[in-house]
Parts: structure tokens; C-alpha cells; sequence
């Protein structure tokens, strides 16, 4: 074998190691970043928080404390349907934007979801 073939192929290598230790590096950066999970209490007639801002891939539950049903619905984003009193209903947030929501049963009952 070539003297400058060798050299050739440590120079590939010793790039692949880089771009292995970057590669590294970035997916450690992202799991600090990990999803998290936001409650929106469904209380007295109310969303709390009214407005709740939110990372893209964060889970938002809503949990209906009311002895009443009632839905969390931002018409052609994300619909709950009925939540019955004490149950739950939870959605991962996808697109960012920002989200005004209603109870359809109650259109009192407004709410904001943003997504960051
Ligand atoms: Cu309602």
C-alpha cells in the first residue's frame, strides 16, 4: 500500500470521529430540551390558565374538576370532544401558533393555547 493512501485513509477516520463527537454533542443539547407536560384545570366554568405557552411537543392536559362536561376546542387544531366531570383529555402540541379554544357546550368558556 501507498504511503499516501494511508494517510488518506486516517485523514477519513479522524473526519468520521469529528462528526461523530458533533453528532454527539447535538443530540445531548436536544435532550436537554425533553418534552414536557402542562395541566389546564377545568374549574368554576373556567380554563386555568386562561392562556397557557407551550414548546412544540409538550403535552397539554386538560382535567375537568367540574361536576359538568364540557370539551376544550380550537376548531381545525385540536377538538377534545365531551370530558366528562373528573375525567381528562390530553394533546401534544404540533404547530406552532397561537390557539384560541372554547367549552363548545359552554361558549363562555374561552381559552388560549400557544405554541412556541
Ligand atoms: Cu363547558
Amino acid at each position: 500500500m501507498h504511503a499516501v493512501d494511508m494517510r488518506r485513509r486516517r485523514f477519513a477516520a479522524a473526519a468520521a470521529a469529528t462528526i461523530a463527537a458533533i453528532a454527539g454533542a447535538t443530540g445531548a443539547r436536544r435532550s436537554l430540551a425533553a418534552p414536557k407536560d402542562y395541566t389546564v384545570v377545568i374549574d368554576g366554568f373556567a380554563f386555568k390558565p386562561a392562556e397557557l405557552s407551550v414548546a412544540r411537543g409538550d403535552t397539554v392536559v386538560w382535567r375537568n374538576d367540574d361536576p359538568v362536561p364540557h370539551t376544550a376546542t380550537a376548531k381545525g387544531v385540536f377538538d377534545s370532544g365531551s370530558i366528562a366531570a373528573g375525567a381528562s383529555w390530553k394533546y401534544v402540541a404540533k404547530k406552532p401558533g397561537r390557539y384560541p379554544y372554547v367549552c363548545t357546550f359552554h361558549p363562555i368558556m374561552k381559552g388560549t393555547l400557544v405554541v412556541r
